[in-house]
Parts: C-alpha cells; sequence; structure tokens
C-alpha cells in the first residue's frame, strides 16, 4: 500500500539567490564529518548521511558534497564531552558564514539535521541561529495495539504494517515509519499488542526470531529500540509448565533460559512491556504474588543484557456491580501500586497512564505521580482517539498533554516538581523514565485516517523530546512541514482548528470531567448511560437531582491519594477546578458554577457551543478550497470534518435532552432542546 511522507515531504522551497544567501541556506553546500572512520560503526550513521544530503536537495535543489580538505561550510561533530544522551546543538554564529552540528554521539546529530532540515523547510533564517537541546525524557516511546492478524485495538487508520497473517512485515513501510517517528525524537516503540494472545506470544521463539531481528535492526539504523509486549503466562503456554508463579524456581529458570534466547537472536532488542492482572490478562496475582515479583523477576531475566521490563499500572477491578458506591475505579491504580514503592529494580519502569481511568477527554492527573517516590515512572497517553472521536474528528491533544506535564504534584521534599520533572528522572535522580503514547497509525496512505491526527503523532514527538515546547508552536510547525505551499492564510487556519479541537470535543461530549457518555465496547459516539449499569466501574450517577461521583473523603476517598494542598483543592466543591467538578463531586442541577451559570445551563451552553464550534471548522475549511497545496489531502479533510460536524450535533442533542428530561429545566436562551 502507498504512503505519504506526511511532515518528511521537503517540498522544493521557491528562493531566491540573495534569500538563499541570507538565510544562509548555502552552507549546507558541503560538509565535513571529522574523524568519520570511527563513527561509520555507529547504525545510524548511514540515515544520518542520507536524511542530510536528500533533505537538502530536496528542499534546495542542490545536493551538499562530503570534504575532508576543511573547506566545508558545515561541520558535524561528535564530541563525547558534549552531554547528555541524544542532545545536540546546532550553531551558525561562528563565523557568520559557516554551522555546526555537534553532539554527544551519532543519534544525537540526527536529531540535529531532522531539526535543521525544519527550520529549512519552514523558511527559518539560519544566520545567527543557535540553540542547543536537551532531550527532557530518557524514554520517549510508542506503544502499538496491533494484534498479529493485522487488527489494531483501538485502530483508526487502516491494518498494521506491522503484521498481517500472524506474520511480522518487514518492507519499505518499515523504514519510513522509522524515519517519520526518529525525526520527532521517538527512540523506543512497542510492535504488538499489549493484550498478548494466540500468535503474539510467539514472537520471542525462534518462529519469529528472523524477522523481529529484521525489524529491530531497520529500527536501530533510526536509533530506535524495538520492544516487545510480553505475555505472563508463556512459561505455561509456550513452555508448557503447570504454572506462571514468579516466585516459582522452575518458571524462574525457565524466563532465564528464555531471555538468554531471545537476546542473542534479536540482541538490539531493549526489552518488554507488561500487561498483567488488568481486564483478563494473566499476572502474579493468581499465586498470590504482587506486581514487585512478577516485575522483578522478570527484570533480573533481562539484566545481563541491559533490557528493561515495562510494567503497567492499569489494574482495576472489571466485575464491579452500578449499585456499589464505595469501590471506586479511579482508585484502584494507587491502591495496588503504592504500597509496592521502592520494591522494583533499576530496570523496572512502571507505566502509569494520565489519569485514574482510561483516556477519557478530561482526567484528573493520577495520583501515583507525585505519590510514587522510590520507583521509575513513565507518564502513559493516548494519541490513538479512542475516546476523543477516533481520527474522525479533529482533537489535538498537546494542550492537553501540556497540563499533564505541567501539573504540581507537591511530592514531599519537592514541592515544586510537576510530572514533566518526575518522568524525566529530574526530580529523583533515578534511574529510567519517560514517556509513551498508545500510536495513532495504521497502514492508511496518510498513517493516521484523519490527516489532522498527524499533528499528533509529530507533536506527541516534539513534546516528548522537549516538555517545555508550547503546544501551538508545535501546530504551526506540524502545518508548516505538512501543508508546505500553501497560503499563509490556511496554515493559520489550521493552527486555529487544531488549538480549538480538543475544547470543542470537550464541550459537546460529556461535562465537567465526568466521562463515559459513549458507545460501550467501540467507543464512538454518544450514549449517556452506555456504561452505566456495567461491570466496568464507569458511572456517572446521574439523576433527577443532579450528576457526579462522590469521590471525596464522604464518597470513595480518592481525593486523598493525592499529595496537599491537592487533596483538598479537590475534597471541597468551592476549590475544585470545576472543568474536573463532576468528577469528584456529586452536584445538583442548579448550582451555580464560578460564571454565575447554573449546572444545567452550563452543560446546555456547552453543547450549543462546541457543536457550533465543529460546524465553524467545516466552513473554514470549506472557504480554503484552493488554498492548500495538496488537494487530496483537502478532500480527505473535507470529509472528516463533515462527519465530525454531524456527530457534534448528535452529542449535543442527546446530552441536553437527557439533561432536560432529567431536571426539566428549560434552556434559559429558548434553543430547540428535543423533548
Ligand atoms: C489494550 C482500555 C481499552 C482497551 C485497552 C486497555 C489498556 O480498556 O479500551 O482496548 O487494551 O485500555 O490500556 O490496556
Amino acid at each position: 500500500m502507498e504512503y505519504t511522507e506526511a511532515w518528511l515531504k521537503y517540498r522544493r522551497l521557491s528562493l531566491s539567490r540573495q534569500q538563499c544567501e541570507e538565510r544562509l541556506y548555502d552552507s549546507l553546500i558541503s560538509y565535513a564529518i571529522p574523524f568519520e572512520e570511527g563513527l561509520k560503526e555507529s547504525p545510524c550513521f548511514g540515515a544520518l548521511i542520507s536524511e542530510f544530503e536528500n533533505g537538502v536537495e530536496a528542499l534546495l535543489g542542490m545536493r551538499p558534497q562530503r570534504v575532508t580538505d576543511g573547506s566545508e561550510t558545515l561541520r558535524f561533530a561528535v564530541d563525547p564531552a558534549f552531554g547528555s544522551e541524544d542532545a545536540y546543538s546546532i550553531d551558525f554564529t561562528q563565523n557568520g558564514k559557516n554551522g555546526a552540528i555537534t553532539a554527544s554521539d551519532v543519534r544525537g546529530l540526527l536529531y540535529g539535521v531532522f531539526h535543521l532540515l525544519r527550520l529549512v523547510a519552514t523558511g527559518k533564517s539560519l544566520a545567527d541561529f543557535s540553540q542547543t537541546c536537551v532531550p527532557s525524557n530518557p524514554l520517549r516511546m510508542l506503544n502499538h495495539w496491533d494484534n498479529m492478524d493485522g487488527s489494531i485495538e483501538r485502530g483508526y487508520s487502516g491494518r498494521s504494517f506491522f503484521f498481517a497473517d500472524d506474520q511480522v512485515l518487514v518492507n519499505d513501510r518499515t523504514r519510513a515509519y522509522a524515519r517519520l517517528v526518529a525525526s520527532v525524537g521517538i527512540n523506543a516503540v512497542v510492535i504488538n499488542n499489549v493484550n498478548v494472545k494466540n500468535a503474539a506470544t510467539y514472537l520471542i521463539t525462534d518462529r519469529y526470531f528472523d524477522k523481529v531481528r529484521a525489524l529491530s535492526e531497520i529500527f536501530d539504523e533510526y536509533g530506535i529500540a524495538l520492544y516487545l509486549s510480553l505475555n505472563f503466562a508463556a512459561p505455561m503456554e509456550l513452555g508448557g509448565l503447570d504454572k506462571s508463579d514468579p516466585l516459582d524456581p522452575g518458571v524462574i529458570e525457565w524466563w532465564q533460559k528464555k531471555m538468554a534466547e531471545v537476546f542473542i537472536a534479536v540482541p538490539k532488542l531493549g526489552g518488554f512491556l507488561v500487561k498483567a492482572d488488568s481486564e483478563g490478562r494473566p499476572g502474579p496475582f493468581t499465586y498470590g504474588r504482587d506486581h514487585a515479583d512478577g516485575a522483578n523477576m522478570l527484570a533480573r531475566a533481562v539484566a545481563p543484557y541491559g533490557g528493561r521490563i515495562i510494567w503497567r499500572c492499569f489494574v482495576y477491578n472489571c466485575r464491579q456491580d452500578w449499585r456499589d458506591t464505595k469501590t471506586d475505579r479511579a482508585r484502584s491504580g494507587y491502591d495496588n501500586f503504592m504500597p509496592l514503592d521502592g520494591r522494583f529494580l533499576d530496570n523496572v519502569i512502571l507505566q502509569i497512564k494520565n489519569g485514574p481511568m482510561d483516556f477519557q477527554v478530561r482526567e484528573p492527573v493520577h495520583p501515583l505521580f507525585g505519590g510514587l517516590m522510590k520507583t521509575n515512572q513513565m507518564l502513559e497517553v493516548q494519541i490513538a482517539q479512542e475516546y476523543t472521536g477516533q481520527q474522525k474528528h479533529v482533537c489535538y491533544l498537546m494542550p492537553m498533554f501540556k497540563e499533564i506535564l505541567d501539573f504540581k504534584t507537591y511530592m514531599p521534599g519537592h514541592e515544586d516538581a510537576t510530572v514533566a520533572d518526575i518522568i524525566s528522572t529530574r526530580t529523583l535522580k533515578n534511574a529510567n523514565g519517560g514517556i509513551v503514547a498508545v500510536a495513532n497509525t495504521g497502514n492508511d496512505e496518510n498513517w493516521t485516517g484523519h490527516d489532522f491526527a498527524a499533528a499528533n503523532l509529530f507533536g506527541f514527538g516534539r513534546l516528548a523530546f522537549d516538555t517545555t515546547l508550547d503546544p501551538e508552536s508545535i501546530a504551526r510547525e506540524w502545518a508548516e512541514l505538512t501543508f508546505a505551499g500553501s497560503t499563509k492564510a490556511a496554515i493559520d487556519a489550521i493552527v486555529n482548528i487544531l488549538m480549538r479541537s480538543w475544547p470543542a470535543y470537550e464541550k459537546y461530549t460529556s461535562p465537567l470531567g465526568i466521562g463515559w457518555m459513549v458507545n460501550p465496547n467501540h467507543h464512538y459516539g454518544p450514549n449517556v448511560e452506555g456504561y452505566e449499569f456495567d461491570r466496568w466501574g464507569t458511572y456517572h450517577r446521574a439523576n433527577w437531582r443532579g450528576i457526579g461521583v462522590d469521590r471525596t473523603t464522604k464518597g470513595t476517598g480518592y481525593t486523598m491519594q493525592y499529595r496537599e494542598p491537592n487533596a483538598s483543592m479537590y475534597e471541597h466543591v468551592e476549590t475544585c477546578p470545576e472543568e474536573l467538578l463532576l468528577f469528584f463531586h456529586f452536584i445538583p442541577y442548579d448550582y451555580r458554577l464560578k460564571t454565575g451559570k447554573t449546572l444545567i445551563q452550563h452543560i446546555y451552553d456547552t453543547h450549543f457551543e462546541g457543536a457550533q464550534d465543529a460546524a465553524d471548522f467545516l466552513d473554514t475549511w470549506k472557504n480554503l478550497d484552493g488554498q492548500i497545496s495538496d488537494k487530496e489531502a483537502y478532500e480527505r479533510v473535507l470529509e472528516r470534518l463533515k462527519i465530525q460536524a454531524e456527530s457534534a450535533v448528535e452529542w449535543r442533542d442527546r446530552i441536553n435532552t437527557y439533561f432536560y428530561r432529567h431536571c426539566g429545566t428549560e434552556d434559559e436562551h429558548g434553543r430547540k432542546i428535543y423533548e
């Protein structure tokens, strides 16, 4: 299947000689790599050269020449003393003419080249440019939930390009993918679904070693470590043992032998991701063991090979009874993992979803951030838009991620520590950490179904590399690269739509942090009571008086999982941030919000506004006909914005009618609410 180069199109710039000179683009014409002999061994060396030469040639129409006689105008320098892994600097201030990219390793140089090409592709001048970039996070990872039959769990952009018919695919697209994600700084990728079943259990056997190794080598050329999701019950399913007890000597020995075999066959492997005792997956609970027992047993087995075990904290009781108002799914991650703080080995990282429920459009930050003080942690976000419009709706998520990263946890002794500080390992000076997104790609031509969803893939990489970046600048950079050659007005409009898209989606879907009003199973479209009487612990408790879950000390007690002053802030209605009000409190419909509006009027207003926003996005796009350089992309986006506008109306009417029927209050503005 064909695929686009997304933001790596490098469309030829139309510049005069003078403009090229003024912007110092002439300095890209020749380059040198001192001590090249020693660097050639680096797996990224080939990519460094080809990305630089091909990129410059595509953008400027001249192929850079590599020289060794000292006449170079650009110099790539590896300086082991330069700084932390993957850091680089781009400097054009030396003599007003020449430039240098410096890094402590070749992968850093490659990141520098991608950065340089972004600057040129977006028309920035290199004159006097100087910047040093140090990655915020050691691990910048993508998790693909691809199954080996080629389907993708929560995939909205076609089939898998890693697997089909129980085979591992290694082809042109593998490299194209590696380029794409490496260009924004991704350095680790899990290719298979965390729900490891059927053929995927066999990825750690010689049935697949050759292909997995080939894939890992392509990734390695772009500085990406391959990881696999693991089946905790593999000793039984593959090894014929009668148990998977992590403390059983036979099981321990089985894993040790297995890991020796795997890392010999696939030496570039980074390690494994494990979903255990969650939503029916096997784990240590079966044997009366805990998550530390399970994770550490695997960690010991991979340690000799430098491997890591990434262990997910998405553990909760998925057999709840809606009548029970004390059991709270939101509490479960903290309840399960907080008592284990300090017990995990250095090569274990806990992977924690951004919120305590499951990637809703609005959730509070997971209380394990700021709770755990002796454990490696990674933040897990989802760019696959499972609950945010499934890549039919535009929903640019970087503003949400930025809020999460900037959340102050008030960890004792580190009162200013934000989530970004903790996962970066800056706060605890711990061994491992980072950020991971559930990926939104598939084999659709444009990779992400909705062309605008690629802004989430691009944006996630950029934000993971530098958590201080501003979401709007990222959106602009992405739009300028992807839609190069479009009018300035078109780029501005795309940025405007992206920046308004998450608030719009939030407005026309479930109100004030309550979440979940979606159709069960597939999670697309409104269904206010779809999850209300189910077993998943996902209730909104709306009745004739009001709506919301009491998670205060009088209710489930969840608020007390936060450090002070966050705990008190959430505990009290007056101080609880209103965008999360219904997550924490049961609120009567006539309660007055800070705006002076009643809750019910707020619900009506936001739903009318959100649907109007979606209609505006469509109108804006229609007015851009002829202004977007890529005509096919224009048509694809147009089709999706129509779907979104219609769906937003459905959301608006269902939600408004549901609440109108419950409380009987008229809309103050007399707009149409169906009976
Ligand atoms: C991969 C949610 C999703 C599941 C997903 C699970 C998880 O429940 O709906 O599809 O499973 O999260 O994160 O493990």
